[in-house]
């Protein structure tokens, strides 16, 4: 039987920089999450009797949410759920699924990098027919509704059995509960030199991967032990865990630092990786080399030809604003296009689908390309081992090569986390207040050459989103980059990102706080950052 239930708009269910992030409390409040998702349902027009794909990324949580997305789909007259069997599906593979299968759309339930557990972070997000995330149209239409909202509609009946793969009937509506791994470890075979790779490793070569307690351990361990033949345990936390065990899944060196230590350590592994909660980011480390997400763009891009997906070339490369210009001179080289768009995935949708850009990047730890529509955590790690088997080189010396080729962008980013929101508000208002007079100032030895405040113009569907972040930039290209993040669930964090462009190579041996130390302290003159947020230092450096 399918109820109406009537509800009550909840004020602040506005999607952020990549959906409804929000502490499990208050997702747990009563109606919360089905105002979300009903709120999704009426901003959608045509999905009747279409498919609808349902995942996450296992975190507390997770299954009460996909029990009720399920039976409020068969309310709103979806024919069909795929569903990832355990309620399992990283944020990458949902995006296959949605691709592959030609659904409507997909509902992934993932607070990403946060923390899970019951006073932690949980998060909905809603994917379009083309595997991405919505686009603002969307999210901007279902934040709408969600303040309007009267009602839902919900089918009474016993929850699903998600355990098993295999076929059930809601309400006439089909659920078939998927594998969650298969149809991605196909598509990543089909894209790299397995074989190579497999060489690579029984040649010797120790690889690890860090899951983190998080979704990519089944796709990790399945692609790395058994398909390229890596020993049992190179895959280490692989059990995916309602609170990560403990861990906070944000693969950097903060949260990573474990496995970063072991690569480090003269008997460690040759390469370490580590995913996120939802298997969408990746940290590449290779003895002696913490690789810079923007970096790992950088040089995917420029041997991108090694991958047999990829044999071809790529048509252009897409990164967010606040990622360093490093892909710019691959671009450059290349005489490819090269597309600067604000942060968050969404943004690259329409370059990929015009088959505008081939691979993009962020600095947010995030790569991928157009084989699906979300930043790939294990396809980057794969390229990266690619790229090794091919070169028969290590990490340290690939990205060497590359710095003395193209030039190193020094590149860091500071966050200042749960900052006060107010505080945090001013300090970006005064900034924006004074973008005119900026230019021509001096200090120290650095000349503020231009400040402006990002907007981009997509030229694919010609959408403008203003305000996506204040740029400095000094004489002699170097930048500091300041954004408020978009994915935060408490207080206001603040992100700064600075860059140095260095070409000579004999200066590419510089520790990078030290090679932006100048910068660093600019950044902190131009916009008061300690005065404002009583902060002395980031919380977090990466
Ligand atoms: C999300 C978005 C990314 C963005 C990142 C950080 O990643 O998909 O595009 O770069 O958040 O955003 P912010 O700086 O606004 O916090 P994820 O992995 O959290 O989904």
């Amino acid at each position: 039987m399918i109820v109406t239930v009537e509800t009550t708009p909840f004020g602040d269910q506005k999607p952020g920089t990549s959906g409804l992030r929000k502490k499990v409390p208050v997702f747990a409040q009563k109606n919360y999450a089905e105002n979300f998702i009903q709120s999704i349902f009426d901003s959608l027009e045509g999905f009747s009797g279409k498919s609808l794909v349902i995942g996450g990324d296992g975190r507390y949580y997770n299954r009460e949410v996909i029990q009720k997305a399920i039976k409020m789909a068969a309310a709103a007259g979806f024919g069909k759920v795929m569903v990832g069997k355990g309620g399992i599906l990283s944020t990458p593979a949902a995006s296959n699924v949605i691709r592959k299968y030609e659904a409507f759309g997909g509902i992934v339930l993932s607070a990403s990098h946060n923390p899970g557990g019951p006073n932690e972070d949980f998060g909905i997000k809603y994917n379009i027919g083309n595997g991405g995330p919505a686009p603002e149209k969307i999210t901007n239409a279902i934040f709408a509704r969600s303040k309007t909202i009267t009602e839902y509609k919900i089918a009474d009946c016993p929850d699903i059995e998600l355990d098993a793969v295999g076929t059930q009937t809601v309400e006439g509506m089909t659920v078939e509960v998927i594998d969650p791994v298969a149809d991605y470890a196909e598509l990543m075979e089909s894209l790299f030199d397995f074989a190579a790779i497999r060489a690579l490793i029984s040649g010797g070569t120790r690889v690890v991967i860090d899951s983190m307690g998080a979704v990519t351990g089944p796709y990790a361990t399945e692609i790395l032990e058994r398909r390229l033949g890596a020993p049992s345990g190179s895959v280490r936390n692989a059990v995916p865990l309602p609170d990560f065990g403990g861990h906070h899944p944000d693969p950097n060196l903060v949260h990573a630092k474990e496995l970063y230590d072991d690569v480090m350590s003269p008997d460690g592994p040759h390469f370490g990786a580590a995913s996120d909660g939802d298997g969408d980011r990746n940290m590449i480390v290779g003895k002696g080399m913490f690789v810079t997400p923007s970096d790992s763009l950088a040089i995917i891009a420029a041997n991108a030809t090694v991958a047999p997906g990829y044999a071809r070339g790529i048509a252009g490369i897409a990164r967010s604003m606040p990622t360093s210009a490093a892909a710019d001179k691959v671009a450059e080289k290349l005489g490819i296009g090269m597309y600067e768009t604000p942060t968050g995935w969404k943004f690259f949708g329409n370059l990929l689908d015009a088959g505008m850009a081939t691979v993009c990047g962020e600095e947010s730890f995030g790569t991928g390309s157009d084989h699906v529509r979300e930043k790939d955590g294990l396809w980057a790690v794969l390229f990266w081992l690619n790229i090794m088997a091919a070169r028969k080189e290590s990490v340290a010396d690939i990205v060497r090569k590359h710095w003395a080729e193209y030039g190193r962008n020094y590149y860091s980013r500071h966050d200042y986390e749960e900052v006060d929101t107010d505080a945090a508000n001013g300090l970006m208002a005064a900034l924006r207040g004074k973008l005119a007079t900026l230019p021509g100032t001096k200090i120290g030895a650095l000349t503020v050459e231009a400040a402006d405040d990002f907007a981009y113009h997509d030229p694919v569907d010609h959408s403008v989103s203003e305000n996506q972040g204040i740029r400095v930039l000094f004489e002699g290209g170097s930048r500091v980059v300041f954004r408020l993040s978009g994915t935060g669930t408490s207080g206001a964090t603040l992100r700064v990102y600075v860059e140095r462009y260095e070409p000579d190579p004999a200066n590419h041996g510089i520790d990078t706080q030290e090679a932006l130390a100048d910068l660093i302290a600019a950044a902190d003159t131009i916009a008061e950052i300690g005065k404002r947020t009583g902060r002395s230092a980031p919380t977090v450096i990466t």
